[in-house]
Formats: structure tokens, C-alpha cells, sequence
């Protein structure tokens, strides 16, 4: 039986890439912002309309370097459904997270409820667009303005993804990205930083090359951040694939809705955005049956993922627990089902029909 995993990274044929290899080699440049990085750069500036963009070695630092680079401190808030790395990356900057039940349609922070979380410690608001699925940002924004913060968003998810035309990244003060194997656009390991304007680019660009202005003057203080040429290269080879992956991982999706529609919920997706179909979350009536699911596929050899699940606000040793009802509870009934380039409609419809079986 072959296994079908929830994700399998998109690779392009070998010799593109080799290609790239011919140029490392010639020219012996091999890391600290070469041509190769350079030239990705401006092709994903491009690409995704957007300025101040930098490319960095994954989508953590390029969180840790958000933070550091709007000098944030105190209280930051934040979701509690999301990968670790964004309530990680608070702590790790000296902050502390304080969660904000999520909207359970959308599976996004629930703006209504952030003002009464906002103390006179809170600096920023750190909201991840999970699974690509836009925040409201104009709420969002309404909130930060009228208390004087700062917002960071989380766009690990949402590469190429627009709200009413315009990139997801132009929002809030800083957006980050994850170009990690694992996501519908990536450079192996990788990390975007797109900031609103260029002063804000030129201290990111700083923090991102150990705080260097140049070579011996120190701007600030700084870490590295900076991606490698092989990394860059794969980037620019799977740009000129990410139409065909975004109209296969449509159809899948498509096919999900279609054989699934009624017997699990999907979640709500922003009426005004475009999608990438980096993920494919399902939510299901019960924990129970969640995990009946789970497991017949995996007796299938189909593997799904649990994204996200513990809670953050209830499962972090470093953090005292706090119990978020909503949160818990879509974070115990959401599972993520495999999507990825080559996986096939056949495959898709066996998966479908599996899940049927179990909860019909
Ligand atoms: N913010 C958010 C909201 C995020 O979701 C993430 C990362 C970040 C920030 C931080 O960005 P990075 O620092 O990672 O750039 C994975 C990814 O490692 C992580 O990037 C991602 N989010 C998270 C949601 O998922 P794991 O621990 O679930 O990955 P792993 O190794 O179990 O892989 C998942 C599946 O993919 C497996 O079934 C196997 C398959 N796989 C994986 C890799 C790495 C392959 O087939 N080939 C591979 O090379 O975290």
C-alpha cells in the first residue's frame, strides 16, 4: 500500500535546478545575500506586488526579527491556534503572548474580543492568517490605531494570497512569510519579511546581517538571517511553477469540498481574498470522531496532521494554562487532510470515500 502523507514538498525537474548549480559553482558565491538571493528578491517583490521585501533563512527569525525590529515590548496579542513558532518567537524576543479566542468560522483571532484583552503593557497585536485565510484586517487595523499598536502578521501560510487585489503582505506594519518545504511555495528552508516602508527595511536588513551597516560600522543590534544561494535557487526555479501548483491544488481542493460537503465543516474563507490551498482543514462534529477518522486512514496508510493541536494557550510547559472554549474545542476537531501538488484526484476520491466509511 503507498503511503500519502499531508504534505509532499513540490520539487521542479532536476535539471532546472542544476542549472543554477553551474552558476554557484562559476562564480563561488555561495551565501551573504549573492546574486542568486538578490535576484529572488526582486523577482518576489515582483511577483507579489509588494516593496520592502527581504529573504531570510525561515519564517521564525523572520518573526524574532519583526519584533526586534519595532523595538516591542510587554505584552503582545496573539492566537492561540497556530504553529508554536509564532507565540515562540514573543517569547523568545523577551515578550509575553497573551491569547485571543479565536473566530470559529474562520479559525483567525476573533478581532471583537481583542480590546478587552489590551492592557497599558500591550505594544503589538500578532495575528497569523491561518492556513492562508485572511484575518479581518481592517478591524484589526481599527484597533491597533485607536490604542496606539503595532501589528505583526503571521503570513507563514499565505503566500500569493490577495485581499480585494492587493497582496496579503502590504498589511499591518510587518508581514512575515514561511518558504518552509512544507508550504505551497518554498526554498527548502526560508523566510520572507515584507515591512511598510523602507525604514523599517533598512533596519530589518540590518538585524538580518548580524546589525552590520556596511562592513565594520554596527547599526543596531542583529543575528543572522541571511539564506543561501542554494536556497535561493530552488526559490527562483519553483517561481515559474506557481500557476500550475496553485490550478492542481485548486481541483484537489475542490474535489475535498465537493465529496466531503455536508459531512464536515470547512472554514469560512474571507469573501474579499483569494486562496492558495496550502492546507486543507477539516473540521469534524466530535474529538471522537476526529480521531476514528484518523485512525482508519491511517490504517489506510494516509497520514494527517492535527494542525493545530494542543491549543497554544493550554499546551506551552513555559506558559501558564489558560482555557479558551472556543479555541479547544475547534483545535480538537480540526484535522488537516493531505493536499499536495501530485497527489491525484483518485487518490483524493479513496481518501474521501475512507472518511465517508467512518462518519456516515
Ligand atoms: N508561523 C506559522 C503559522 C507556521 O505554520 C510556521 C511553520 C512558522 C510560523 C514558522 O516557519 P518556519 O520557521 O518553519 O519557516 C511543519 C513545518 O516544519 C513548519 O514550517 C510549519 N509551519 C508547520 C505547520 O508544519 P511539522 O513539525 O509538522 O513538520 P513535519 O516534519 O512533521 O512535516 C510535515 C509533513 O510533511 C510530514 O508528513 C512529512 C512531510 N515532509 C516534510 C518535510 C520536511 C516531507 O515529505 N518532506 C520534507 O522534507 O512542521
Amino acid at each position: 500500500m503507498k503511503k500519502i502523507l499531508v504534505t509532499k514538498p513540490f520539487l521542479p525537474p532536476k535539471e532546472s535546478y542544476e542549472a543554477y548549480l553551474g552558476q554557484i559553482w562559476g562564480s563561488r558565491w555561495l551565501t551573504n545575500m549573492g546574486p542568486l538571493a538578490t535576484e529572488l528578491e526582486v523577482k518576489l517583490a515582483q511577483h507579489l506586488n509588494v516593496n520592502n521585501l527581504l529573504f531570510v533563512t525561515n519564517g521564525t527569525i523572520a518573526l524574532q526579527m519583526a519584533i526586534k525590529a519595532l523595538d516591542l515590548k510587554g505584552e503582545i496579542i496573539t492566537t492561540p491556534f497556530s504553529f508554536v513558532a509564532t507565540t515562540n518567537s514573543i517569547f523568545w524576543e523577551g515578550c509575553t503572548p497573551v491569547f485571543v479566542e479565536i473566530d470559529p468560522s474562520t479559525l483567525n483571532i476573533d478581532p471583537s474580543k481583542i480590546e478587552a484583552a489590551i492592557t497599558e503593557k500591550t505594544s503589538a497585536i500578532m495575528a497569523t492568517h491561518v492556513f492562508g485565510n485572511p484575518c479581518d484586517v481592517e478591524a484589526i487595523q481599527k484597533i491597533a490605531d485607536k490604542h496606539d499598536l503595532k501589528i505583526i502578521y503571521d503570513a507563514a501560510h499565505a503566500f500569493n494570497v490577495k485581499i480585494k487585489g492587493r497582496s496579503i503582505f502590504d498589511f499591518g506594519d510587518i508581514s512575515t512569510c514561511s518558504l518552509h518545504a512544507t508550504k505551497f511555495y518554498h526554498t527548502v528552508e526560508g523566510g520572507l519579511v515584507i515591512s511598510k516602508n523602507k525604514a523599517l527595511k533598512n533596519k530589518l536588513e540590518y538585524i538580518r546581517n548580524h546589525g552590520l551597516n556596511g562592513k565594520t560600522e554596527f547599526a543596531s543590534i542583529g543575528t543572522n538571517a541571511k539564506n543561501s544561494e542554494f536556497h535561493a535557487a530552488l526559490g527562483l526555479v519553483n517561481l515559474n511553477y506557481i500557476d500550475v501548483i496553485l490550478r492542481q491544488r485548486k481541483k484537489i481542493t475542490q474535489r475535498y469540498e465537493e465529496r466531503l460537503q455536508n459531512k464536515v465543516i470547512f472554514p469560512e474563507w474571507n469573501k474579499e481574498a483569494t486562496q492558495n490551498y496550502g492546507f486543507l482543514p477539516a473540521i469534524f462534529e466530535s474529538e471522537e470522531q476526529l480521531l476514528k477518522v484518523k485512525e482508519f486512514l491511517e490504517e489506510h496508510q494516509i497520514f494527517t496532521r492535527r494542525y493545530f493541536h494542543p491549543a497554544l494557550s493550554s499546551s506551552l510547559p513555559y506558559m501558564e494554562s489558560c482555557h479558551l472554549e472556543i479555541t479547544e474545542n475547534i483545535s480538537k476537531r480540526n484535522l488537516c487532510l493531505p493536499i499536495y501538488y501530485d497527489l491525484s484526484l483518485e487518490d483524493v476520491d479513496k481518501i474521501c470515500e475512507l472518511i465517508l466509511k467512518v462518519i456516515a
